[in-house]
């Protein structure tokens, strides 16, 4: 006969087993690697956008903006991008050059310096902007930070070259500064003329000026520099939080300036600059109209959906980008209480314009797009018309009307046609 402990010895054994089993089943069922096969993806549930922390369902704008916006804002805190600055600092600016001549004399440039630091005359932001001529002012205007340094969107000799930290790899830098090659290389993906064209201000800031982009960024950024005017640890937000305030900055300087209609300020941003965009609009009602090109995994793409990107890639890569709990949701996204649609649900009910390209699968264009309709069902809470269409539309044939989509051929970028698009978005809504 078996003796009572050997008898508990043995249950305990076979519940390490099952438990040993279960969790082996979870590891192959959350596949950490990325699938680009349509046919592969896996049934998923997105958390219900409209569905309050009581059980009911939303059914007034009113309950959206006093509960359930909230609510949402604040998972987005607490899971994926950090705490947003409660504290307001004022700003401080210096004008460091303009011309009125600028462009063929098509244009007037300024630039101008944004201290995000009471007193520290070292934190600061340069924003480069363009004004149309022969234009009535105030102007609204188009609002993004820039991969590579104010220089690098247009091959103007009279932009100041970025003296800020630069990837090793980005065109034209050497020992990690910008060097007169690399000016004007990021061109294509600012259409300044086709901007002007339309009678609207470009503004323009470099995103590494708050916080460069790697994971020790955040020892010479703003989450150290403002630490203690903010009243922040550097761990209780991310860099995307980080460079989310810093738009909001910028806002503020476009606020003082009598040549911009403050009320029309459209704030756009590409790929990772499109994730800090979603994150700033939904964190600062003054931007009027948002616009995520491409912004993919962490952006308007959804985590659940299996394909391109995934929340455990992005966050072995990236980790600076966020909060330490996401990269907690890598091997179990099912347990993540947010995604894509909840994040563009807090732009509303701002016009929001969603793309995607075709060749950009990593950033999952069809996750954008579902991402992008489900969301729809908040602009409806307040009467707007946002995405109907059952399912993604063809190449070049946007859909949506308060929230507007489009994938077109082509790999990860901003092009002409990405511009065309927003700029007759933002001529539907302002003209
Ligand atoms: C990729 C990253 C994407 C996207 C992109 C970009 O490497 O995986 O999430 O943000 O960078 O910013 O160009």
């Amino acid at each position: 006969m078996r003796s009572p402990i050997s008898h508990k010895t043995s249950i305990r054994t076979i519940s390490t087993l099952i438990l040993g089993m279960l969790c082996c089943y979870n590891c192959f069922s959350q596949t950490p690697a990325s699938n680009l096969d349509e046919a592969k993806v896996p049934p998923y549930t997105l958390p219900d956008v409209l569905k309050m922390p009581n059980g009911k369902e939303v059914n007034t704008s009113q309950e959206w903006n006093k509960i359930q916006r909230p609510h949402i804002y604040h998972l987005y805190e607490e899971n994926q991008f950090g705490r947003y600055p409660a504290k307001k600092v004022a700003i401080r600016y210096r004008l460091l050059e303009t011309d009125n001549g600028a462009l063929q004399a098509t244009a007037t440039r300024k630039q101008v310096r944004i201290y995000l630091h009471p007193t520290d005359t070292t934190v600061f932001t340069d924003v480069l902007m363009y004004l149309p001529n022969n234009t009535k002012k105030p102007v609204p205007v188009f609002v993004g930070y820039n991969f590579t340094g104010n220089h690098a969107i247009q091959p103007d000799n009279g932009i100041l070259l970025s003296t800020s930290w630069l990837p090793a790899k980005a065109k034209g830098a050497i020992n990690n500064r910008a060097t007169d090659s690399s000016r004007g290389v990021e061109s294509s993906q600012w259409q300044v003329k086709e901007i002007l064209s339309h009678g609207y201000a470009v503004a323009t800031a470099y995103y590494a000026d708050i916080e460069p982009d790697n994971p020790d960024g955040w020892k010479t950024g703003i989450r150290t520099t403002l630490k203690d005017v903010l009243n922040m640890q550097p761990e209780e937000w991310s860099a995307i939080g980080a460079w989310a305030y810093g738009l909001s900055k910028i806002y503020d300087y476009l606020q003082k300036d009598k040549d911009i209609d403050a009320g029309k300020v459209a704030l756009i941003g590409h790929s990772r600059l499109g994730k800090a965009a979603l994150w700033a609009a939904a964190s600062d009602p003054r931007f009027a109209l948002v616009i995520s090109n491409e912004s993919g995994e962490g952006g308007a793409a959804l985590s659940k959906r299996w394909y391109g990107e995934t929340v455990k890639l992005i966050t072995e890569r990236f980790p600076h980008w966020f909060v330490a709990k996401y990269k907690t949701f890598g091997g179990n996204t099912n347990a993540l209480p947010i995604d894509g649609h909840m994040l563009l649900s807090l732009t509303a009910p701002r016009p929001l314009y969603v793309a995607s390209a075709e060749g950009d699968t990593w950033s999952d264009p069809k996750g954008e797009f579902l991402s992008a309709k489900e969301a729809s069902r908040v602009w409806a809470l307040f009467g707007k018309q946002g995405i109907d269409a059952g399912s993604m539309p063809a190449l070049h044939q946007p859909v949506g009307n308060t929230v507007r989509y489009h994938i077109r051929g082509g790999r990860h970028d901003v092009t002409l046609y990405d511009w065309q698009q927003y700029l007759q978005f933002a001529d539907k809504q302002w003209k």
